[in-house]
């Protein structure tokens, strides 16, 4: 296969636009439609300063890696990485060290705060206490929540997250088929600020997962490959084998839902005249949309029962 620009020998072929490319030619295209992202979703940001979730796998990586190409000709404006450590074995610890490897060759301030710090507890702890939960949903809710903190802690003015055109497609989807319109409203990229809450961009929202991989290969960018223990339990599993079902047999339709998606917050925004605006959880002070947070509410679950000893 040949480069549909230069004829160069291609590395990939992107089946939703007909195209095939070259090594160089697919890096520019990333890196363009990244800077598009960015530009559009954090229009005419010169000053101040940009929080990105560094997981330490490969989309927070890349987005760490592009947010900072973007951003390190303006020196009025601070890149900081934020990592969760949310207590998983034999996963996280593998993972942050990546981040650290990536932060220390960007030259990135790098800061990590913990579930065990925020919540009092951790994810083996609630996994093993609670063998019946996905513990997906408890880890989400609180990482969404520790970041959050963390960005505002640091004086930021939005939370670069490195989800990718897929994770969005599958998000999309989750929350069409659960009727849950207000999440489907409030999810990244944000669009509207919600008070106490710190904007959420997604500069990858373009890039397929694959390509971010592609990417991240290409470009040496430091990344670790494993995979959490839990991932097999995620509710998302079921929503990846369908959006990737329904791309292999109709190319384009990750990108169809997030113009769907693009299309709804907009009528929804002009309908409504803003996004649903939460209100403050009674117990933390975030921002809910009940009287008790979600991470309030599960860490009231976590501690609803008698913790088994820790082994040693
Ligand atoms: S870290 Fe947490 Fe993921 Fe592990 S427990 Fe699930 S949500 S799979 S991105
Ligand atoms: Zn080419
Ligand atoms: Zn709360």
């Amino acid at each position: 296969m040949r480069c549909s620009t230069c004829d160069a020998p291609a590395v990939i072929d992107q089946p939703y636009r007909d195209v095939h490319l070259c090594a160089a030619h697919f890096r520019a295209s990333v890196e363009e439609r990244v800077r598009r992202e960015m530009h559009r979703q954090l229009p005419r940001f010169a000053r101040g300063t940009v929080a990105v979730a560094l997981s330490g796998g490969k989309d927070s990586a890349v987005a760490l890696a592009l947010a900072h190409r973007y951003f390190h000709r303006r020196p009025t404006v601070r890149v900081v990485a934020l990592s969760v450590d949310e207590g998983i074995a034999g996963y996280r610890a593998g993972t942050l060290k990546a981040a650290r490897t990536l932060t220390d060759s960007l030259g990135v301030e790098h800061r990590i705060v913990s579930a065990q710090e925020g919540f009092g507890t951790t994810i083996d702890r609630t996994a093993s206490d609670l063998p019946g939960t996905v513990p997906c949903s408890f880890c989400g809710v609180w990482r969404r929540q520790l970041l959050n903190r963390a960005a505002r802690g640091v004086g930021a003015d939005a939370l670069v997250l490195g989800f990718n055109l897929d994770d969005l497609a599958q998000t999309i989807l989750m929350n069409l088929v659960h009727g849950d319109l207000d999440r489907l409203v409030r999810m990244a990229p944000h669009r509207v600020r919600q008070p106490g809450l710190v904007p959420r961009v997604a500069p990858l929202a373009r890039i397929p997962e694959r390509e971010v991989f592609l990417y991240a290969k290409l470009k040496g960018i430091p990344f670790d490959h494993g995979e959490c223990p839990y991932a097999g339990r995620a509710a998302r599993n079921l929503f990846r084998e369908v959006v990737w079902q329904l791309e292999e047999a109709q190319p384009g339709t990750r990108q169809a839902l997030l113009r769907t998606h693009e299309r709804l917050v907009t009528r929804f925004l002009t309908d409504e005249g803003s996004a649903t605006a939460p209100a403050r959880c009674r117990a933390c002070g975030e921002p809910a949309t009940t009287e008790l947070c979600r991470a309030c509410e599960y860490v009231e679950i976590a501690r609803s029962v008698p913790s088994a000893p820790e082994a040693s």
